[in-house]
């Protein structure tokens, strides 16, 4: 029997932006993996999207949007700062990235978060239809599956975590853990990238609530909770006619112009891409490139290092710190070892178009990638999936859930494995790929490419929304 049911998604952000056109307000569909992965469905299936618009204040009604109902929540300015840069950035983030900055407990952060959650709730408990089925997004809704089933019992509701959960000894510093988990146990099914989350959390609900059970299965209050690994992908054939794209290929070609070709020959093209996000470890990796270049085996003249990062949660302090901390590594760098026409670290603080990204993905010969703790990591699957020619190496953090996928085994290896803490291992990784012959780059890549293509975002979202709709 055909299943009709609608999807609703819940999400912090909704998938719309509202732009000016001639005078007049309109709404344009927004950028990003979850909008495109969450599409098709949502036009097979129908449904609604709840979220935050962007804008603090009073929410503006509710309106369709390419066949979609889209629900706004208001969000107050002083709700903001509690409950997204206080308890979502500056608790709930850095505890659950391995406390890699200490979290900051605040009761006057928790009360908001409760509330903006509710607020969450109740939006969707309007906009529910008989027999919708309900998809509760990341590590600001974590109380919405249990808030929305005190509203709607026999919801069907299922919660993603976009990040990793923590080990039990650390989750159990949070003050308000037992609410946290109980909020994620009103799902029906909870959702993670890795077995390591799932055993996480398997581990933290049996021991601060009542949940029993074996395997992926909880028993709580008298509910069954499947809990599992769902790990994110891409766009794969978008990455792939981006890097087929002439246009794209010409600016790729002008960009290794422009960085690599010299009066001594080429130089190799080290490339980072991150959101300026303390977690994704931009610092040790240009401290590692220091060490490559202290070392006097590889010279400017060899290789240099782009890094483009986009800036993010400006309002946090940690971040205001890390962007001068980067920005001082590569002055440093670039004062000790650059010369006239020859910068060592090529540093960009800019978000950059897809056909752009795409374009330094080809031109580079090496994607540094050494998150601390990483839930995915978009960015090594996106630079895998753009090498249709099966060229350059990944240097992948060990702690980035695309690890899991792109580790390989001892005799079929896959990325460069490092220990992002590591600085001398992080160092040797990059000499291991500049030394790297091409068969065994080629042989690596092609490897990785096989597992991203079988494995693309619409698989991600299929395979969720079929636990779901079971
Ligand atoms: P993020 O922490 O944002 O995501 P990531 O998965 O790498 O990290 O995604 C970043 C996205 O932003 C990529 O699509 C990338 O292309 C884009 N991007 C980064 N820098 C850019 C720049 N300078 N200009 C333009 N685009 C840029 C969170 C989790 C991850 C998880 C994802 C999805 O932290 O672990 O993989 O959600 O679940």
């Amino acid at each position: 029997m055909p299943d009709h049911r609608r999807l609703v998604v819940v999400a912090n952000r909704l998938p719309v932006h509202r732009v000016k056109q001639r005078g007049r307000q309109t709404w344009e569909t927004s950028p990003g993996g979850l909008v495109s992965a969450m599409s098709p469905f949502l036009e097979e299936y129908g449904g609604a999207w709840v979220g935050w618009a962007g804008i603090a204040g009073r929410a503006p009604k509710a309106f369709e949007h390419n066949g979609m109902q889209i629900r706004p929540v208001p969000i107050s300015a002083e709700q903001l700062e509690s409950f997204y840069e206080g308890f979502s950035n500056s608790t709930l983030w850095p505890l659950y990235h391995d406390a890699v900055r200490p979290p900051q407990y605040h009761r006057r952060w928790w009360w908001p978060y409760a509330e903006v959650n509710r607020v969450f709730a109740s939006a969707t408990a309007e906009t529910l239809q008989s027999g919708d089925v309900v998809w509760v997004h990341d590590y600001q809704l974590q109380l919405v599956p249990g808030m929305l089933r005190d509203m709607v019992p026999d919801v069907r509701t299922g919660f993603f975590l976009h990040i990793p959960f923590p080990p039990e000894e650390l989750f159990a510093q949070i003050p308000w853990r037992r609410q946290i988990l109980e909020g994620m146990l009103g799902a029906d099914v909870v959702g993670f990238h890795t077995m390591a989350g799932v055993r996480n959390f398997i581990a933290a609900c049996k021991q601060y609530t009542d949940a029993t059970g074996s395997g992926k299965a909880l028993e709580f209050r008298g509910r069954k909770v499947r809990v599992d690994a769902f790990p994110i992908s891409i766009d794969v054939e978008r990455m792939e006619s981006l890097a087929e794209n002439p246009d794209v290929r010409h600016r790729a070609a002008r960009l290794r112009d422009d960085l690599s070709s010299s009066r001594t020959g080429i130089r190799k093209i080290f490339l980072g891409v991150d959101r300026l996000d303390y977690t994704k470890g931009i610092d040790r990796r240009l401290r590692a490139f220091e060490e490559l270049l202290r070392r006097g085996r590889y010279t400017v003249d060899d290789c240099v290092f782009v890094q483009i990062a986009v800036p993010s949660r400006e309002k946090v302090t940690e971040y205001e710190d890390l962007r001068s901390t980067i920005e001082q590594y590569s002055g440093r760098i670039n004062g000790e070892y650059g010369r006239p026409g020859r910068t060592a670290v090529h540093y960009m603080r800019t978000s950059v178009p897809p056909e752009e990204l795409v374009a330094y993905y080809l031109a580079s010969d090496a994607l540094v990638v050494t998150p601390f703790r990483d839930g995915m990591n978009l960015v090594a699957k996106e630079y895998v999936a753009a090498n249709i020619e099966n060229a350059g190496s990944l240097i992948l953090s060990e702690f980035a859930g695309a690890a899991d996928e792109f580790g390989g085994t001892p005799s079929a290896p896959m990325a460069l494995l490092v220990n992002p803490h590591d600085i001398d291992g992080l160092a040797n990784s990059m000499e291991t790929a500049l030394a790297m012959d091409d068969a065994e780059a080629t042989a690596r890549m092609e490897r990785m490419r096989r597992a991203v293509q079988k494995h693309d975002v619409y698989r991600w979202a299929g395979s969720f929304l079929g636990a779901l709709r079971q």
